[in-house]
């Protein structure tokens, strides 16, 4: 149900059960888990996901498997989501979710898991728990915010609302519109900053990730932590110094 590749730097993890549009069943979820566990060991610099078929990246939970479940159970299903979900958050490189076609519930929140989102142009996207009678549980009412602001993201859970690819883009959530092929997008994004050096990627993503999560004077502290770090690696000695010299420099991940 879930299918992890290699290709050369990248990992490339799909979810593959276009019959149900990707929907997240608690086994895909886990298999989510136990991939991105296995993409930790390899030597890579970035990680793709994407879904099976035209159709969907992700249409979100199974319903057929939330119907008649426990409070307790679900409780449960939520924790799990949101610990698989927060393992891809932290992942070692950064994470694309190449968004293909809908992307909605439990998609839209794997999707906001990811470090960056690259979308179809035909890629529609929102979180309709609300129309079930829910509301989200993977994480999307925490990461929504962060990405669009509180009253966008107030505004996308209490409607419902599907939103197209363009105005996605345009309210923050989602980083690039693919032209064309969204996988092929995602990897030309990713060679974009694969070619750094690792612990400078680790530490600026490291950064910006705690910005909004603490206040200014303690994210302040964290940046001059974390930019000493960088200053002190043989990459950052070898960046200065390529500069100076005019040639490309080669970043060891040191
Ligand atoms: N779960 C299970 N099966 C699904 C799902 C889903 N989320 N979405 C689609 N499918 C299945 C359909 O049942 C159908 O199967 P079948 O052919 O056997 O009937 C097949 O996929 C194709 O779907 P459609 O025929 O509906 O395709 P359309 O092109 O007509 O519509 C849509 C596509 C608009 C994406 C539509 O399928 C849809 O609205 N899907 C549901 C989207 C949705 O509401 N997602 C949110 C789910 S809730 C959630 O994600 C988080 C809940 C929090 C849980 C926390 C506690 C654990």
């Amino acid at each position: 149900m879930v299918k992890l590749l290699r290709e050369g730097a990248l990992a490339l993890l799909t979810l593959d059960r276009p019959e149900a549009l990707n929907a997240l069943s608690f086994a895909v979820i886990r298999d989510i888990g136990a991939a991105i566990d296995e993409a930790a060991g390899w030597d890579i610099r970035a990680l793709i996901l994407t879904g099976t078929g035209e159709k969907a990246f992700c249409a979100g939970a199974d319903i057929k498997e939330l119907v008649g479940r426990s409070l307790m159970d679900e409780r449960a299903g939520s924790e799990l989501g949101q610990r698989v979900f927060a393992k891809l958050d932290s992942f070692k490189v950064p994470s694309i979710a190449a968004i293909n076609g809908y992307a909605f519930g439990g998609g839209l929140e794997l999707a906001m898991a990811c470090t960056f989102r690259v979308a179809s142009s035909k890629a529609r996207v929102g979180l309709p728990e609300i129309k079930l009678g829910l509301i989200p549980g993977y994480g999307g009412t925490q990461r929504l915010p962060r990405l669009v602001g509180e009253a966008r993201a107030a505004e996308i859970v209490l409607t419902g609302r599907t939103i197209d690819a363009e105005e996605a883009l345009a309210i923050g959530l989602v980083t690039r519109l693919a032209d064309g092929d969204v996988v092929e997008a995602a990897k030309a994004f990713a060679a974009e900053f694969t070619g750094y050096g690792l612990p400078a990627l680790a530490l600026a993503r490291a950064a910006v990730r705690r910005a909004l999560d603490v206040p200014l004077d303690e994210g302040l502290r964290i940046e001059a932590d974390l930019s000493t770090l960088a200053y002190r690696t043989e990459d950052a000695a070898e960046g200065l110094t390529a500069f100076i010299e005019k040639r490309k420099p080669q970043f060891r991940d040191k």
